[in-house]
């Protein structure tokens, strides 16, 4: 028997409703998409980047607001047999050129306003063409897609072709790109289909940024597979979410979007009713958000983990008759997906230690982009994946993460590594040293805070040093408060004692 195409834009394909003509996408600007919108604007997308006579494994890197048109080109890309490079919108214009220079994508998909510099710094790097895409329907991108064909037969493609690179930061040197293959995605997204009982009718709200795992896959494959509609909001806004939960059965959010919507009145068991699961991951979700929110409204919070690496993990369950959802922990690995908690030596622990935790499973990445010897450290010799997240597995069987063994800060569901901002800061004039800390925040879960040592002779400003990253680094990335200092702890081999800074800074924000 031949193989069949592993390309996941056809599984995706095959699970549109029957009735192409059904909502598949509802905006908050009440705009409706069908299902044969979806359809027809890949493939005129998908054939607009095979008329451009791209090389094998072409990467389409992406920089756009969030809009259905950008689902699309995602879509397309797949359809394309192309490789899709999602960017934030937050990163500025040094670090875009780190993933241009780095990925050398043959296409580039930007914001109208952002063409001046994107386009120089692409062209820079050898790449052909620079399209722009806006959130209101515009852009060059879809002016040359418009003269395309609507009929498009998908690229056949094997399970370990790469399908996305999702670059993400490196506790000392640059952004990694993890090689995302069909398989993983397909795998990961049938996995959670049938383990969160996705249901026909059910409806998603979609709140999230896409472009990272938990909006781009977790979220949208979610829905798509199941053939659902989904409810579309380009910004989280929690007033909007609540409105829309009698219109929805499904939400999936980092913390922060429930801390956020927990602060609104209106937030009800009531107006909850008609929803049938909230899932929350990406960053820690505290004890007293899950209890609250169950309080509140009548709902379990499912918690789950995953990294842009492996996508998901592990969940707490969904079906009652296979535990209870626990706060506080991320639950059980998912069908297909081994887990361990190892030493520092590898060696294997026994329920309830503390260790480093290991995953292998058709979900785990094919390695860094271009970076074989990065991608060996990272790998047993038997083949697991180091996540550098460290935990326990519980008596009963459920994942509970206590810390990470890399220097990570998850601020408001993004990943901040101090040592790049920490960079940053150095090459300030005045600067000797710096050490960036996260400490706990309301809103956000954990911040960054910046903690610098001035050159001898020199005077600093912590606004000021703030100011300046501004210009440099994507928002979210800048710690929210700097202290110049003369100097910082250290142990006796030298080492910069964080765990100091972090206590001593700890009641900042709570
Ligand atoms: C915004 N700001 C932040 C953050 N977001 N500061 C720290 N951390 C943040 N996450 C700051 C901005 O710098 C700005 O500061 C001010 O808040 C307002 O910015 P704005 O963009 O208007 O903020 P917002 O719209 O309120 O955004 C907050 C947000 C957003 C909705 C929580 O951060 C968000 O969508 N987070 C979700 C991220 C996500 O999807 N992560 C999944 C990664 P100033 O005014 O000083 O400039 S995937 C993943 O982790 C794995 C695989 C997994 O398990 O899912
Ligand atoms: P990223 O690679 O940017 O997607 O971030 C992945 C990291 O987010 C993981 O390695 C964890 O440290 C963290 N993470 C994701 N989900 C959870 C969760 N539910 N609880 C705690 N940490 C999480």
């Amino acid at each position: 028997m031949s193989p069949s195409n592993a390309n996941l834009f056809v599984a995706l394909r095959k699970a549109f409703p029957a009735n192409l003509d059904e909502v598949a996408i509802e905006t908050d600007g009440e705009l409706l998409y069908s299902w044969r919108d979806l359809e027809r604007a890949t493939a005129m997308l998908a054939n607009l980047l095979q008329s451009l006579s791209l090389p094998a494994g072409a990467r389409i890197a992406v920089q756009v607001e969030k809009s259905v048109e950008a689902v699309m080109l995602y879509l397309a890309t797949l359809r394309a047999g192309y490789v899709f490079l999602p960017l934030n919108t937050a990163y500025q214009s040094a670090e875009i050129e780190y993933f241009i220079a780095n990925a050398e994508p043959s296409v580039v998909v930007c914001s109208g306003k952002n063409f001046g510099w994107v386009s120089k710094l692409a062209f820079k790097a050898g790449t052909q063409h620079v399209f722009t895409l806006d959130d209101n329907r515009t852009g060059s991108l879809l002016e040359r897609a418009a003269f395309c064909s609507d009929q498009h037969q998908p690229v056949w493609s094997k399970p370990d072709d790469l399908a996305a690179i999702l670059y993400t930061s490196g506790t000392t040197g640059r952004s990694k790109g993890a090689m995302l293959t069909h398989e993983n995605l397909l795998s990961n997204a049938v996995v959670l289909k049938s383990y969160w009982g996705w249901q026909p009718g059910d409806v998603l709200i979609h709140a999230l940024p896409i472009f990272h795992v938990h909006g781009l896959f977790v979220a949208l494959h979610g829905a798509l597979l199941n053939g659902s509609k989904m409810i579309w909001l380009t910004k989280f806004d929690p007033k909007r979410v609540i409105e829309k939960m009698p219109e929805a059965t499904v939400f999936m959010g980092v913390p922060t979007l429930y801390v956020r919507m927990l602060a609104e009145p209106s937030l009800t068991r009531e107006i909850a009713s008609h929803m049938r699961l909230f899932i929350a991951g990406s960053a820690p979700l505290l004890i007293e958000t899950f209890t609250e929110w169950q309080q509140r409204t009548g709902h379990t919070i499912l918690e789950r983990y995953g990294m842009s690496e492996t996508i998901m993990l592990t969940s707490n369950p969904y079906e009652a008759r296979d535990g209870e959802r626990r706060g506080g922990t991320v639950g059980f690995p998912l069908p297909g997906v081994s887990l361990r908690v190892c030493d520092d030596g590898g060696n294997v622990l026994p329920k309830n230690e503390i260790g480093g935790i290991q995953v292998k499973g058709p979900n785990v990445f094919s390695g860094y982009w271009r970076m074989p010897e990065k991608t060996r450290e990272e790998f047993t010799d038997d083949g697991f994946f180091k996540t550098g997240d460290v935990g326990k597995i519980d008596d009963r069987g459920y994942v509970v993460i206590v810390g990470r063994s890399k220097d990570l800060i998850i601020s408001g569901g993004y990943n901040v590594y101090p040592a790049e901002i920490e960079g940053y800061i150095n090459e300030l004039p005045g600067v000797d040293e710096s050490a960036v800390v996260g400490v706990a925040h309301p809103d956000f879960g954990e911040v960054g805070v910046a903690v610098v040592v001035r050159k001898p002779g020199s005077t600093l400003d912590g606004d000021q040093i703030v100011a300046s990253l501004k210009a440099k680094l994507a928002n979210f990335k800048i710690p929210k408060r700097c202290f110049v200092v003369d100097s910082l702890p250290r142990n006796t081999m030298g080492k910069v004692q964080k765990n100091l800074l972090r206590d001593q800074h700890k009641s900042l924000f709570i």
